[in-house]
């Protein structure tokens, strides 16, 4: 055969569109890996899935939040960056299919995806500058270069006059591609690739270690005021019932982090000032172990907990009383004369939080916590130092890695939460939870404890009842208090009969509420409700 339109060894149509593709997915690659290799050198907060996440949380409103908590609870963090390492494919085999035949847009299009990482790096509340965009910078950069070469490489050349063109040119005159280039560079780009991005991971898990060194170097002193021992009747031996102490490694965790905090305890300081602060401090770590330090069990509640959810716990912690540093600055709460009524805690990480001074300072133990079921705090809950409120919603209280406290007032500042729908003022609502049995379990029939918790911090839970089907409400049984902001265990022994059975339950607190039988989602300012649970008995 002669017809050289046959003949020619021109690639199919499709292979160049498929390999560009190929090279779109390996300079994304690149890009991310010497992003997070250049971030393990400036901050692991500044690399650009880091920064993407944390600009797209900021902006999730308050209900597709909700709605992420729900479905995802504390795996929602790996979703969103899953979700945004699955947009960043799809932009990469585009402009890798488009490569070919438009190189520089191709190109462009990755230098303008590190563009928008770096943007987010620099908008980022806690940003340190200027070179937080670095890492995506660069990331770009490099991925730009490899895609316009590996484009390069798909381009069709005309081969050499008298057939000497390409490695298989001499044989098959006709336009075609450099394969052997293509291949070497597209396995010597992956390899790289893999070879920075595990560099980089190795920096990154490296760059804390000041902090971890100052957290394995800490020796919390004594209390100055004990805790009393937790009654022993306020734990009950039940299987399936929360335990009185939750265990710090299963304490719930709620923030915006995508990458927790790791700050060097004795380079900390802790500013307070503002309205009304007649002497203004800052505080080293050290400052503050110095003072007197109280220790109490107190009970933490998130404002996202749904009606029977998890994200409620009770700990011991260990700290200063924040009314007494408040009161030595000079700050004297609303109620005696003073001009601001919002207290504004905010982290290293750029969050704010707002609490009613008037409640910090009424006699109750907020707390300005260094310690945590006598540890140290753990770094994911706040170390080194963070608030703890009895009676508030965590987001309205409980700042983690705080560095700031300021003296405002509601009218003149919205913190984080608040310019995101959620209530200026959150007061824990009255709630109660069965633990055991579960949803959906099978007990047998005749004797079947049904036990849980129940919570109204600083109120104290004076009653549990429960109910099944719709027969009456009947008393369950009340472990010892520990302390009015502490949660109580409840039990009650329930002479199971065969069938589908649905158990209610409800709390009174101190106040002589019933809790609300009236059902609110969290959005704003808390879930209501009662906790059922079906269970079939056998
Ligand atoms: N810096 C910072 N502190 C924070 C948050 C946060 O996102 N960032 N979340 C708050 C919320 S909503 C709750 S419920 C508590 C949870 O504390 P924990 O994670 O130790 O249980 O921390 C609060 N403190
Ligand atoms: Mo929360």
């Amino acid at each position: 055969m002669t017809d050289d339109g046959k003949n020619r060894r021109t690639p199919r149509s499709g292979t160049r569109p498929a390999l560009g593709a190929l090279s779109g997915v390996l300079a994304g690659c690149a890009a991310l890996a010497v992003a997070e290799l250049a971030a393990g050198r400036v901050r692991p907060q500044a690399g650009p899935v880091v920064a993407v996440g944390g600009a797209a949380i900021d902006r999730t409103p308050a209900a597709v939040k909700a709605w992420a908590i729900r479905n995802f609870g504390t795996d929602d963090k790996l979703v969103l960056q899953l979700g945004i390492l699955a947009v960043l494919a799809l932009f990469a085999l585009a402009l890798g299919a488009l490569a070919p035949r438009y190189r520089r847009s191709g190109s462009a299009g990755v230098l303008l995806l590190g563009a928008v990482g770096a943007a987010a790096a620099i908008g980022r509340p806690d940003s340190t500058g200027l070179t937080d965009a670095l890492p995506s910078a660069v990331g770009g950069v490099a991925g730009a270069f490899l895609l316009y070469f590996l484009a390069g490489r798909l381009a069709l050349r005309a081969p050499a006059p008298g057939g000497a063109g390409g490695t298989e040119g001499a044989a098959f005159p006709g336009p075609e591609w450099d394969r052997r280039g293509f291949v070497l560079a597209a396995s010597a780009a992956a390899v790289a690739s893999a070879g920075a991005g595990v560099l980089g991971r190795v920096l990154n898990a490296t760059s804390g270690r000041d902090a971890v060194a100052s957290r394995e170097d800490l020796v919390l002193p004594a209390p100055d005021s004990p805790a009393p021992a937790v009654p022993r009747a306020a734990q009950v031996r039940i299987p399936g019932i929360s335990s009185f102490t939750t265990p710090n490694q299963d304490f719930y965790r709620v923030d915006t982090a995508l990458v927790v905090p790791k700050v060097d305890a004795t380079a900390w300081r802790l500013r307070v000032h503002g309205r009304g602060v007649v002497r203004p401090v800052t505080l080293s770590f050290d400052d503050l172990l110095r003072r007197d330090l109280i220790e109490r069990d107190i009970t933490l509640t998130c404002v996202s907990n749904e009606v029977g959810g998890p994200y409620v716990g009770n700990a011991r912690w260990l700290g200063v009383r924040l009314a007494d540093l408040l009161t030595e600055c000079g700050v004297r709460p609303p109620s005696a004369g003073g001009p601001a009524d919002q207290l504004v805690a905010r982290s290293v990480d750029g969050m704010t939080l707002g609490s009613p001074v008037e409640d910090v300072m009424d006699g109750r133990d907020a707390l300005l916590a260094v310690g945590m079921n006598g540890e140290p705090l753990p770094f994911a809950h706040g170390f080194p130092v963070r608030m703890v409120v009895p009676g508030l919603y965590g987001y309205v209280s409980a700042c983690k890695w705080i560095e700031d406290i300021e003296l405002t007032t509601f009218d003149a500042y919205d913190p984080y939460w608040v310019k995101r729908d959620w209530a200026r003022r959150a007061p824990v609502k009255t709630q109660s939870r069965i633990d055991t049995p579960k949803p959906f379990a099978r007990p047998g029939a005749g004797t079947v404890m049904v036990a849980g918790v129940a919570w109204a911090q600083h109120r104290g839970i004076d009653k549990v009842e429960v109910r099944v089907d719709d027969g009456p409400w009947q008393p369950a049984r009340l472990a010892a208090e520990d302390s009015r902001d502490t949660w109580r265990q409840w039990s009650f022994p329930w002479q199971a009969t065969r069938g589908g059975h649905t158990l209610t339950v409800r709390a009174t607190d101190r106040t002589g509420a019933v809790q609300t039988e009236e059902r609110a989602r969290t959005v704003p300012d808390g879930a209501s409700g009662r906790h059922s649970v079906v269970v079939t008995v056998d």
